[in-house]
């Protein structure tokens, strides 16, 4: 994962929360992060040190809190640690209806200040000085680190279904097929009448624009210039002026890479990641949370898998243990298998159809904590429930992209 840029928003986060106590130096910081949050501790302190020099929280301890993966079985309400690569198989049922209820977090817990403080808004009269009295030195927070993204996505989620546009991301590792089969999904969707835009992302070159524009869509490239994702708010930058209106169907091309593509939501409808079948059985349970936050697997060169020797069975068994339930397609865009029914499953989805919620979502992920401070002056953590709504990925947008049953063509 990307320890600086996490980093920075802890030293960001933690600063802000000093401030509004009229703070000028921080003590300690307190973070929780989850075992399959995918942060490395070490990297963290390291790339902390940096972020905060200079900063007022330079020299400020850091002290990370780690929090064990859980899951929780849905018919028997077993719980269970997934282990590494997570196994999310109901161990006392065989139930594979589970869903983590712990484990992702990557959260500022709160921060220690150096001496007493006021409280803010604590005293009767709710004076600067804190009224009664009340001191915090330690203020909790509970504010997830990579909020930014977050909220972002769900902004743009909102936005885009409010436009009725489904938006597709396609995440892969380099040369899966990604572009090549979007070529296919792309000619398929003009030929039906179908109103597609693709977005593709490279570090360089404007190859797979080329490509992808044949088909007549609407094409637009971007280049990270070295940035091995895309972020919400990049693609939200990138969309407008470009996305036409009446647009149903978006596909997002991310950058080649199967590690932090997944960790970031582009507030897209359905996430479907790609492997093809010369890259080994054994990738989902290598990559598992590229594969077990997708909605839909996508087997792509399935006319290789002879020559490759691809062991069927076994690819099936290592993306059921990460992401129990999701469906897998077999494409090739050499013989065009599979490419009309990744087409159909993508339509469906714009029509009202539920996609599948993978277990590794977890519901603890879901209506995060707000950025403010609660200001206690004590130690525990509490949760105070708010949804801020960004968990609506996994939901049927309402009205989007609506098809005619008899003929498959979008409602005009
Ligand atoms: N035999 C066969 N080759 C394929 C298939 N799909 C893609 N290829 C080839 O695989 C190579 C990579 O395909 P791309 O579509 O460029 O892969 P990509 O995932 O878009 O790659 P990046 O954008 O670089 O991450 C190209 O040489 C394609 O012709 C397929 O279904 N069968
Ligand atoms: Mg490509
Ligand atoms: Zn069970
Ligand atoms: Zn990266």
């Amino acid at each position: 994962m990307h320890e600086l840029s996490i980093a920075l928003a802890v030293v960001e986060g933690a600063g802000e929360a000093a401030r509004r106590h009229g703070a000028d130096a921080v003590e300690s910081v307190r973070l929780r992060v989850g075992e399959l949050s995918g942060v490395v501790a070490d990297a963290l302190r390291f790339s902390f040190e940096v972020a905060a020099a200079g900063t007022s929280l330079a020299g400020a301890g850091l002290r990370i809190e780690e929090v064990a993966a859980r899951a929780r079985c849905r018919a028997c309400a077993e719980e269970f640690a997934p282990g590494a690569p997570p196994l999310l198989w109901c161990p006392e049922c065989g139930e594979s209806g589970t869903e983590l209820v712990a484990g992702r977090e990557l959260e500022i817990v709160g921060v220690t200040l150096p001496e007493g403080r006021p409280c803010p808004g604590s005293g009767a009269a709710g004076g600067a000085t804190g009224g009664e009295g009340v001191m915090c030195r330690i203020v909790d927070l509970r504010q997830a680190v990579p909020a930014k993204n977050d909220g972002l996505a769900a902004a743009l989620r909102e936005e885009l279904a409010g436009r009725g546009v489904t938006a597709v991301n396609l995440l892969s590792s380099p040369g899966s097929g990604k572009t090549a089969l979007l070529e296919l999904l792309l000619a398929r969707a003009v030929e039906r009448g179908l109103p597609v835009a693709a977005l593709t992302a490279d570090l360089a070159t404007e190859n797979d624009a080329r490509r992808l524009a044949r088909s007549g869509a609407p094409v637009r490239q971007v280049l990270t210039g070295g940035l091995c994702h895309l972020e919400a708010d990049g693609l939200r930058g990138h969309l407008e002026g470009w996305l036409p209106d009446g647009t149903r169907l978006l596909f997002v091309e991310n950058v080649g890479n199967l590690v932090c593509p997944a960790a970031y939501d582009l507030g897209e409808t359905l996430r479907v990641v790609l492997m093809s079948v010369t890259e080994g059985e054994d990738k989902p349970a290598k990559y598992p949370m590229a594969f077990g936050l997708a909605n839909l697997v996508v087997l792509s060169k399935t006319d290789l898998a002879g020559a490759a020797g691809f062991d069927g069975d076994a690819f099936a068994e290592h993306v059921e243990r990460v992401n129990p339930g999701v469906e897998v397609l077999r494409t090739s865009a050499r013989t065009g298998e599979g490419v009309g029914e990744l087409l159909e499953r993508i339509t469906a989805v714009g029509a009202g159809r539920r996609p599948h919620r993978p277990p590794l979502a977890g519901p603890h992920l879901r209506g995060y904590r707000h950025g403010h401070d609660h200001g206690h002056g004590r130690e525990q953590a509490h949760d105070h429930g708010h949804d801020h709504g960004h968990g609506h990925r996994h939901e049927p947008a309402p009205g989007v992209l609506r098809l005619e049953p008899d003929t498959g063509l979008p409602v005009r």
